[in-house]
């Protein structure tokens, strides 16, 4: 690999991707050939990429890819096993089995592939492992805890580790932040209160704070020394900051919530968990999940479990039930857990890759797709109208059970994808589009753009409370959410409503000095970018624009030597990384899609990067795409989306032969 090619500038560093991972590149072929000859490369990829997509639809209309994440899954799932007092040993064989596969040479465990090894999975995969039965002496076990320990021990992990090893009196309960349970009565103005906090957060602290009422410990199945710098001494107190700065007022708080603890009056503390505990059961799904992702669900049965409800009754059997559904077995005999899942995300934009590839809009695959989604509407409040209270009913979730928490990144992506469908049913399909299309207006926040779950969840107090020390716990509006909504409202004919306008204005005052945009649900600058330029010019901004021209510049500017693009993890870290990495197919479709909406079609970075995926295509139609490419939390919890290196490169490749998306039913061409 070539300091061009994954645009590293400094020194290597020891986690960089190795030149193994570049293998999925192919060596570059032939010098780029002339526009004929581009264009039927890219027909080819075209043709062999929609026989394997339509070949991977269920018969139920749906497409779901694998949604990669990292071991704590697979990990705390042991452990809550172990708690509830129901490990088995099959699921216990094969996660370890999975778990072991991941570790790398160094002993450590990564969060994403290419990754730097992480504390907190390091611990959680360790401890996993030794349910599993591996002894400390192994070698694999002792490169892991001595790497542990260079790193500040269990001391210094996340709270959500300590967490887990407290269950287990690994530690100690009184050193982790208080999280009480009468945080359930804060009404909706109050700060921090919990729909305060962003969804996924919301519902994971609602039953922890029950947990951290309860402070359970379970006998431990072995002593965990080893992962303590100073076993004798395993919580170094930490320093207080002054009194005058943020930090130092939620250290304070903290600490009058430890005192409260002792003095908490008896009936209120149980009358709380009652209702947290109530909170929770409302919000289980029908097959038994929660919001449809898996750590909310661990906890939740936990908390149900403390306040008195045995395994057998029908709440924590259909949750049991519900967590053996987010795992996928392999034929190695390994087991990996799903973080969440993803078909109605993947169903939308496989329907739309199908429609861009030129497949005809009444095409039974396209129909039966559209079939499904309208049947995945959500038809019910959920949490979303706390902040929107008026407002009616009508967005899609992005998974199989989740009618709590529609989000509008897919509702705007669902109702693109259903309006390239012609369906025999034109009403059904219109009424649907035109209920999700006006709660998504509904949902816009007050700054005029829009986030994932909720209007206005901005509030900055969550993320400085010492419980929140890992991940995203707010869900502020993004760039890319507000440009789906936006190419989503263009194309419903209403560019010029006043909310779409507010949107892009939004937009272009949101555009970083480079040109680019930032990606908060994909790896980054790239995915921001080539989620905004479409929706600009879809929204009637001439490709001339400045801000349309500058978006251009930079993605011409980032490109790789090899044609295609891409944009390492790190650049949510290290400016130094925007924009740069090892080529991978759903970046350099994401870059395409936006410069081929700009109207670069005949540029020769375009025919480049459309060569980089012909060449870098499979026999059997598909793309390799071993790096993370989508974004759970930036940096801390990241997700490689198997159908991404799918359907977005067809997209792009659909796009380029056959140009913008035209939409039959405003008579608008492409
Ligand atoms: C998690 C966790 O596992 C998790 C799982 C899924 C998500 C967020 C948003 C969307 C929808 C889908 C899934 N779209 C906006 C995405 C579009 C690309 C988030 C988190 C981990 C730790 C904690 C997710 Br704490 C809580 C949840």
């Amino acid at each position: 690999m070539t300091a061009t090619t994954d645009g590293s500038t400094g020194a290597p560093e020891p986690w960089a991707p190795s030149a193994m991972e570049t293998a999925t590149t192919l060596p570059a072929g032939p010098a780029a050939p002339g526009g004929g000859d581009v264009r039927e490369a890219a027909e080819r990829a075209v043709r062999r990429s929609v026989e394997h997509l339509l070949a991977r639809q269920d018969a139920e209309g749906w497409w779901k890819g694998d949604l990669e994440t990292n071991v704590t899954m697979d990990a705390e799932d042991l452990l809550l096993r172990q708690f509830l007092g129901i490990p088995d040993e099959t699921v216990t064989r094969a996660a370890a089995r999975h778990i072991r596969g991941a570790q790398r040479e160094d002993g450590t465990w990564a969060t994403f592939y290419g990754g730097p090894g992480e504390l907190s999975a390091t611990i959680e995969a360790y401890v996993a492992l030794r349910l599993a039965g591996d002894r400390p002496d192994e070698p694999h076990m002792a490169r892991a805890a001595a790497w542990v320990r260079s790193r500040g021990g269990i001391a210094a992990s996340r709270v959500f580790t300590r967490i887990w090893l407290a269950l287990f009196g690994w530690w100690k309960w009184d050193d982790l932040p208080e999280l009480p349970p009468e945080l359930i009565y804060l009404p909706p103005w109050f700060p921090l209160n919990i729909y305060d906090f962003g969804q996924w957060a919301r519902q994971t602290i609602v039953p922890l704070t029950i947990v951290s009422a309860k402070r359970p410990v379970r006998p431990a199945p072995f002593s965990l020394e080893e992962l303590h710098t100073d076993p004798r001494r395993p919580a170094p107190p930490r320093p207080l900051a002054p009194a005058t700065t943020w930090d130092g007022l939620f250290q304070r708080l903290d600490k009058a919530l430890h005192a409260y603890r002792k003095v908490a009056p008896r009936p209120l503390r149980r009358a709380a968990m009652n209702t947290a505990a109530r909170w929770i059961i409302e919000r289980q799904e029908n097959d038994g999940c929660w919001g449809g992702i898996q750590p909310p669900a661990v906890y939740s049965l936990i908390a149900l479990r403390l306040v008195g409800y045995d395994l057998n009754h029908p709440v924590m059997r259909t949750g049991l039930e519900s967590l053996d559904r987010f795992a996928i077995w392999r034929d190695d005999g390994s087991r990996m857990v799903e973080a969440c899942q993803s078909p109605v995300w993947d169903t939308c934009l496989a329907t739309i890759a199908l429609a861009d590839a030129g497949l005809r809009p009444d095409h039974p695959a396209l129909v039966k797709a559209a079939d499904w989604m309208i049947g995945e509407q959500i038809v019910r409040p959920g949490d979303w109208a706390v902040r929107r209270p008026g407002l009616t009913p009508g967005g899609w979730a992005f998974e199989f059970h989740n009618d709590t928490y529609p989000d509008i990144d897919d509702t705007a992506e669902v109702i693109l994808a259903l309006r390239r469908v012609r369906h025999p049913d034109p009403e059904r399909l219109d009424a649907a589009v035109e209920r999700g299309a006006r709660w998504t207006l509904g949902m816009q926040s007050r700054d005029g753009a829009w986030a994932a779950f909720d209007a206005d969840n901005t509030s900055t107090l969550p993320n400085r409370l010492p419980f929140c020390d890992f991940g995203e716990v707010v869900d502020p509006p993004s760039a890319d959410v507000t440009a789906h909504v936006v190419e989503m409202l263009a194309y419903e004919g209403k560019a010029h409503h006043p909310r779409t306008r507010r949107g892009i204005e939004w937009l272009l005052t949101e555009q970083e000095a480079s040109g680019s945009w930032f990606g908060r649900w994909g790896v980054n600058h790239i995915y921001g970018t080539g989620s905004v330029v479409p929706a600009l010019t879809a929204a009637g901004l001439p490709h001339s624009h400045p801000a349309v021209r500058r978006a251009v510049a930079w993605l011409e500017s980032v490109q790789n030597d090899d044609g295609g693009w891409g944009e390492d993890l790190r650049s949510y870290r290290e400016e130094k990384w925007i924009g740069h990495g090892v080529s991978t197919a759903s970046q350099t479709a994401w870059a395409l899609m936006a410069l081929l909406a700009a109207g670069e079609r005949d540029s020769a970075a375009v025919e480049r990067g459309v060569l980089w995926l012909a060449r870098t295509q499979r026999e059997d139609g598909s793309w390799d795409e071993p790096h993370f490419t989508g974004t759970g939390f930036p940096w801390d919890f990241s997700i490689n989306y198997h159908l991404y290196r799918q359907v977005f490169p067809l997209t792009a490749l659909g796009r380029y032969v056959n140009g913008e998306p035209s939409f039959g039913h405003l008579g608008k061409e492409g």
